[in-house]
């Protein structure tokens, strides 16, 4: 089988958009593919680690599928890290956009030397699993190139003659890991705004749906989020990025085609179609947060899913590492 990893941040809650533009698309993997689902929280440290495991379960990732586990618990991330880092040239890591955008923001004396690595590590999380496809959006594009890049340069620095006389399978220590873009109209854009995506961390929680929101709070934050003041409900006008997004959410939570959404509220508009999208996200919201309840109040068997995870991660991800010592010349 192909190997397929991903994860999310628990940097916050988890809401609307990381569930329909990831999450939600790992379902269908699991089936198809050798998953590892991780929390990644070396990325960004955080309390909300253990909710996001209980999140990942509650959507429907399967632990008798695919491996769940949390990134900190698997030494061999932060190890690879300091040994790619050494082959990974500045220059290579001051291009990327994120950090020029960052940094440029906050300033050279207030941002942390891990905003500048932070790409080394995305890279070790990834050929640490001999993984075939990367789930990315758009964002994390300029990203993984960098990690196909880092996992060309040790192949042909490491790898080769010398490495194959010590065992080293086709010359390859890495491999180099394909793009998988998720299905189209993935990407949820904040309730308060058409044009920027939903984000945890927007510092308006009206921005977004949260997986864990109440009934009464779904409502509220529907009620209020912006509309226009066109007539009728329409996809793909420039003009109407708000009415665009509500009616991809709806079409992404009922499962119906963009044509039947279409069709159903060309003739709606905010009063009559609001409750509609309300119901909608309510029902299927409710049983992910009735399964999420069940999970947390069972900590142990949290608890062994995660150690479960960890452990299977562990036995592909130390093989690379051991594999990458010994190819770089350590004496083991
Ligand atoms: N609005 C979105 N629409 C579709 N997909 C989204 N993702 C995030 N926001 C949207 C996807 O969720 C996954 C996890 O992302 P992450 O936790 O690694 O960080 P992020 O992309 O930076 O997510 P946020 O929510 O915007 O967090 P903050 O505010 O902390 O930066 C990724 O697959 C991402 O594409």
């Amino acid at each position: 089988k192909k190997r397929v990893v991903s994860g999310v941040q628990p940097t916050g809650s988890i809401h609307l958009g990381n569930y329909l533009g990831a999450i939600k698309n790992w379902i269908d993997l699991q089936n198809a593919y050798d998953t590892l689902f991780f929390i990644v929280d070396l990325h960004a440290l955080s309390k909300a680690t253990k909710e996001t495991a209980a999140i990942y379960l509650a959507c429907g990732v399967d632990p008798s599928k695919a491996s769940v586990f949390v990134q900190s618990h698997v030494r061999a991330h932060v190890e690879l890290m300091w040994l790619l880092s050494s082959t990974t040239p500045i220059g290579w890591l001051n291009r990327m956009i994120q950090f020029k955008e960052k940094s440029l923001k906050a300033g050279d004396e207030n941002v942390g030397v891990a905003l500048l690595t932070y790409p080394v590590l995305m890279a070790s999380d990834i050929l640490l699993y001999q993984s075939d496809y990367v789930p990315v959006g758009d964002d994390q594009k300029q990203h993984l190139e960098l990690t196909r890049e880092l996992a060309q340069r040790v192949n042909y620095l490491y790898g080769g003659r010398k490495w194959k006389k010590l065992g080293g399978r086709g010359g390859a220590i890495f491999k180099v890991p394909e793009p998988l873009i998720p299905p189209t109209g993935a990407r949820v854009m904040s309730l308060t705004d058409g044009l920027s995506k939903m984000s945890k961390s927007a510092p308006s929680d009206q921005s977004r749906i949260n997986l864990l929101d109440p009934k009464d709070v779904v409502n509220n934050k529907i009620k209020r989020c912006k509309t226009d003041s066109f007539p009728g409900l329409e996809f793909d006008n420039s003009e109407r990025p708000e009415c665009n997004n509500l009616l991809s959410i709806y079409q992404l939570v009922t499962g119906k085609t963009k044509q039947e959404v279409a069709e159903e509220c060309r003739d709606m508009n905010w009063g009559t179609f609001k409750p509609v999208l309300t119901d909608a996200l309510i029902a299927h919201l409710h049983p992910i947060q009735v399964c999420y309840g069940e999970i947390m109040s069972d900590a142990s068997y949290l608890d062994s899913v995660l150690a479960e995870g960890a452990r299977k991660a562990a036995d592909v991800a130390d093989n690379t590492l051991k594999n990458v010592y010994q190819a770089m010349g350590f004496l083991r």
